[in-house]
C-alpha cells in the first residue's frame, strides 16, 4: 500500500493511526489511554476558573453520610446529593446561582473522546467534577439519575492515579480493578451504561498537575 502523507494528519487520521491505545473493558466500555494527556494543563486552568464561582464541597448522602470525594459541577445542570436525595439541579445549592458554563476545552475533549469510542453526536449538558484527597473513595454504584441512558458517559482522569473498580450489572459481581492515570479517558455506553463501578481509596502521592489530589471529570447528558 502506498502511504500518502495527509496535510493535516492529526485531524483526519483514525485513532489507531494516531497511536491511540484503546483498551476495551466490556461491550460498550473502552479506556482511551492518555487521550487527554496533552489537554490536561488546559483543563486544569479551566477548572480553576470554575472553582472561583462553584467551589468543591463535600455533599451529604440521603442516608446522612458525608462523601469523602469533594464535588462541584459545570453545565446546564449539576449532580447533587443531600438528605432529600440525588438529583440534577440547574442551580448550585451553595451559591444559589446557576452552575458555571461548560468551558470549550471540556466540551471538545468529551466530544472527541466519544467519537473515538464510537459514540458520535455526544453533547453533554453536565460535567460532575470529583476531587479525591488521600484516602477518598467512591463505593460501588450505578449512575442512574440521568434521563436518557442511551447517551454515554465520558470520564477524564487528571493527577494522581487511582484504582477504578469495574463491576457488572449486579452489585454482587466481583469488580475488575483498572489503574487510571492522568490523561486517561473512559467512555461508557450501550450495554455498559448501567454497570456498577467505584474507586478504591486514593493513595498519598504528589502529582505536578494536582498536588495530592486526583481530579475526575464526568461528562453526562443529564436532561
Ligand atoms: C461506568 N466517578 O462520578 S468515572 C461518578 O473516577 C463516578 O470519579 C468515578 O463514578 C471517578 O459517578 C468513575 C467513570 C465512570 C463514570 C460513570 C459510569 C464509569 C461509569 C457510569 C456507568 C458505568
Ligand atoms: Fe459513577
Amino acid at each position: 500500500m502506498r502511504i500518502v502523507k495527509s496535510p493535516t494528519p492529526d485531524l483526519f487520521a483514525s485513532a489507531a493511526d494516531r497511536g491511540q491505545r484503546t483498551e476495551p473493558l466490556a461491550e460498550g466500555a473502552a479506556i482511551l489511554r492518555a487521550f487527554a494527556a496533552e489537554d490536561a494543563a488546559a483543563l486544569m486552568r479551566s477548572l480553576r476558573e470554575i472553582l472561583e464561582a462553584a467551589s468543591f464541597r463535600h455533599m451529604t448522602t440521603p442516608g446522612g453520610f458525608r462523601m469523602s470525594v469533594a464535588m462541584t459541577n459545570c453545565g446546564t445542570a449539576g449532580w447533587v446529593t443531600d438528605r432529600t436525595g440525588y438529583r440534577y439541579d440547574p442551580m448550585d445549592p451553595l451559591s444559589g446561582r446557576a452552575w458555571p458554563p461548560m468551558p470549550q476545552s471540556f466540551r471538545r475533549v468529551a466530544a472527541t473522546a466519544a467519537v473515538a469510542a464510537g459514540f458520535a453526536g455526544f453533547e453533554p449538558d453536565s460535567c460532575l467534577i470529583n476531587r479525591y484527597d488521600p484516602g477518598a473513595r467512591l463505593s460501588l454504584h450505578q449512575d442512574r439519575n440521568e434521563r436518557d441512558y442511551t447517551a454515554p458517559i465520558v470520564s477524564v482522569s487528571l493527577g494522581i492515579a487511582a484504582v477504578f473498580l469495574f463491576g457488572g450489572a449486579k452489585r454482587n459481581e466481583r469488580p475488575k480493578r483498572v489503574l487510571l492515570e492522568s490523561g486517561d479517558v473512559v467512555v461508557w455506553g450501550g450495554p455498559a451504561r448501567l454497570t456498577f463501578h467505584g474507586v478504591a481509596p486514593l493513595a498519598e502521592d504528589n502529582h505536578p498537575l494536582t498536588g495530592p489530589h486526583r481530579i475526575n471529570l464526568t461528562f453526562r447528558k443529564a436532561l
